[in-house]
């Protein structure tokens, strides 16, 4: 480890040690070390292969509904096989010493975070292992008889038969407000936030990516993980250059 590294972590370590409250802010860069593909790593990001708004928008999946489904059908089938890594271990660990002093913000739709054993994640773009209705039923009941169970044609995304509803997978997508209970959850986080550690994003979504200048404005120090530049980098008062996997351990187990 560089003794620039080196000095960052042990300022960082030092100001989380201090710091009444905390937050941590992920993006796909915390799940990489799993296994799980970013969104723009060019060799094998989601986005690389396709074009986010097509597959990842309600219009994109209204127009090729077997093509998106297909496409989180492979997605959860890799979160799935994944593991968390001992960066989302280091931080659930950090959790369960430290309860109550640190909020954990996550733009990511797997489930690394929770089944590392991190409390309370505060989930900004949904969950990818969820289903939900594509458009809100319009009788429910019929006759005293509920909607009948949802099914599927091989390749194609399940639907109600009795009115043909679609099943979506429960993220959010561009162009859908975020869950207003988990903007307001990671909003009031951040602005109780004496430090706030952004881990594996590029900052390239917003208003997520909102969230690192907030911390700014109203005082939090604001610390970067990534090993290589992100458009948040400007808000950051200390660049920590590196992987998840790497330095989480090295950061948060001196005070675990
Ligand atoms: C909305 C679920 C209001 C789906 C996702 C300004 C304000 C508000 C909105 C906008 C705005 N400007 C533009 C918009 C619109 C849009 C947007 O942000 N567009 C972008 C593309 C310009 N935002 C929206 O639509 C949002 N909604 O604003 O609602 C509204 C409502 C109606 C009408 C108008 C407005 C909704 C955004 C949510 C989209 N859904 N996910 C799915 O997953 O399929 S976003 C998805 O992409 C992820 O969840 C994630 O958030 C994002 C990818 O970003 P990153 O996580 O940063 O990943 P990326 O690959 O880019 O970077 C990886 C990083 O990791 C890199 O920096 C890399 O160096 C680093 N890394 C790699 N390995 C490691 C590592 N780091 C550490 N360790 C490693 N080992």
């Amino acid at each position: 480890m560089s003794p620039s590294l080196t000095i960052a972590l042990t300022d960082l370590r030092r100001r989380i040690a201090s710091a009444r409250r905390w937050a941590v802010l992920t993006g796909a860069g915390m799940s990489a070390e799993s296994g799980i593909p970013t969104f723009r790593d060019a060799q094998n990001g989601h986005w690389a292969h396709f074009d986010p708004m097509a597959l990842a928008s309600e219009p994109g999946f209204r127009a090729h509904p077997a093509q998106v489904w297909a496409w989180y059908a492979e997605r959860r089938a890799g979160v799935r096989a994944a593991q968390p890594h001992a960066g989302h271990l280091a931080l659930a660990r950090y959790a369960q010493r430290w309860p109550q002093r640190l909020s954990l913000i996550t733009q990511n739709v797997d489930d690394l975070h929770q089944r590392a054993g991190s409390p309370g994640v505060i989930r900004l773009h949904g969950d990818l292992l969820a289903d939900r209705w594509l458009a809100p039923c319009p009788r429910p009941v019929v006759a005293g008889v509920p909607c009948p169970p949802a099914c599927a044609e091989p390749g194609e995304p399940p639907h109600c038969p009795r009115c043909g509803n679609l099943l979506r997978p429960g993220v959010v997508w561009f162009g859908e407000s975020l869950p207003p209970d988990a903007w307001r959850a990671a909003e009031g986080a951040v602005a109780q936030a004496d430090v706030l550690l952004v881990i594996g994003t590029s900052g390239a979504v917003w208003p997520a990516a909102g969230l690192a200048g907030q911390a700014r404005e109203q005082g939090g120090f604001v610390a970067i993980l990534n090993p290589q530049a992100s458009e948040l980098d400007e808000v950051a008062h200390s660049c920590l250059v590196g992987t998840a996997a790497q330095l989480l351990p090295a950061l948060l187990d001196p005070l675990s």
